[in-house]
């Protein structure tokens, strides 16, 4: 019988929000630039991500981060994150999740570390002080405010259009409770926007989707700003705030006028969970977003991969019978 393919990987939760950072066992990409190496991975090698983060190994939960080489000589290491539906742009929790896996490794240096994404590099740090890990990302920037949405349930919300590193709609006036108890309900009204977006064909500025919703209500923690659902391409909402989400989020109050730069906002998740976030405005207009949260190491070990198995490559449609 010929041997199983064996993927290395390490497993940690970035504040309840699940990342599996695959150390060896990757096919070789093509291109020069992590967005090229992204394109090859979707178009030759969609295998290896179902392998990684669908059921029967994972979750629709789980996001991968695959480490490729940077040619950006300031970049220690390149990174392609994905789900259980597909590539996505940036990811806020899973880079706190690479960063607390690389000083697990012990392959960490001291000081800043700086990571090229497909959507731009990124730069994160241990904060010495909480244990809490920084993460600087890329320019994030309202792309349409003050979408109306009419909704096949019958409601109309309004939101924001805005860009984190991924592309999200942002909502107030939903109507529903911000709480776990609720999340029928959350999901529901999530999946709504999604085909509303799609049927109005709205989309960012670079012609990425609008493939994250976020929904905000206020916090329960008075010692909190904010409390967002954020649901994900593929049908799972983020157990922690979203980093990418957080920093949409962030975009979004400065161009109201309701957060200054450097001021802290704290972000809960439908779990209680809480990013700190601050910006900077960005000399092309937008900000440059910083969050802070925790992660911890959960697992680590080999995925094998069996010729014989038919779900060798994920409960994915095609084995499905
Ligand atoms: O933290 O940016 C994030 C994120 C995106 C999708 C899941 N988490």
């Amino acid at each position: 019988m010929s041997k199983p393919v064996a993927i290395t990987i390490v497993d940690s939760h970035t504040e309840g929000e699940p990342t599996r950072v695959v150390i060896a066992g990757a096919p070789a990409l093509a291109g020069r630039t992590v967005q090229d190496m992204a394109a090859d991975l979707a178009a030759h090698h969609d295998w290896f991500r179902s392998a990684v983060v669908c059921e029967p190994r994972g979750n629709e939960v789980l996001v991968g981060a695959l480490l490729v080489p940077s040619t950006d000589p300031t970049c220690a290491t390149g990174v392609i994150y994905f789900n259980s539906a597909g590539l996505l742009g940036m990811c806020g929790h899973g880079t706190i999740g690479v960063v607390r896996t690389l000083a697990h490794l012990g392959q960490l240096a001291p000081g800043p570390v700086r990571l090229e994404t497909p959507v731009g590099v990124v730069e994160a740090q241990i904060s010495g002080a909480t244990d809490g890990i920084e993460v600087a990302n890329v320019r994030s920037f309202v792309h349409r405010a003050g979408v109306t949405l009419q909704l096949d349930d019958g409601r109309t919300v309004h939101g924001d259009i805005a860009w984190g590193g991924n592309g999200f709609f942002l909502c107030e006036d939903h109507g529903e409770a911000i709480e776990l108890r609720n999340l029928p309900a959350l999901n529901h009204v999530a999946c709504a926007i999604q085909r509303a977006l799609e049927r109005d064909g709205l989309s960012m500025v670079n012609s990425y989707p609008v493939d994250h919703v976020e929904l905000l209500g206020p916090a329960r923690d008075p010692a909190n700003h904010g409390r967002s659902f954020v649901y994900c391409p593929g049908g799972a909402y983020d157990r922690s705030p979203c980093g990418t989400g957080t920093s949409a989020k962030l975009a979004c109050l400065e161009a109201h006028g309701t957060l200054a730069p450097g001021e802290v906002w704290r972000q809960e998740s439908l779990i209680g969970s809480v990013f700190d976030a601050w910006y900077a405005r960005a000399p092309q207009g937008g900000v440059l977003p910083t969050i802070r949260g925790r992660a911890w190491i959960t697992a680590q070990g080999t995925l094998l991969l069996h010729p014989t198995d038919p779900y060798r490559h994920g409960i994915v449609p095609s084995a499905v019978r």
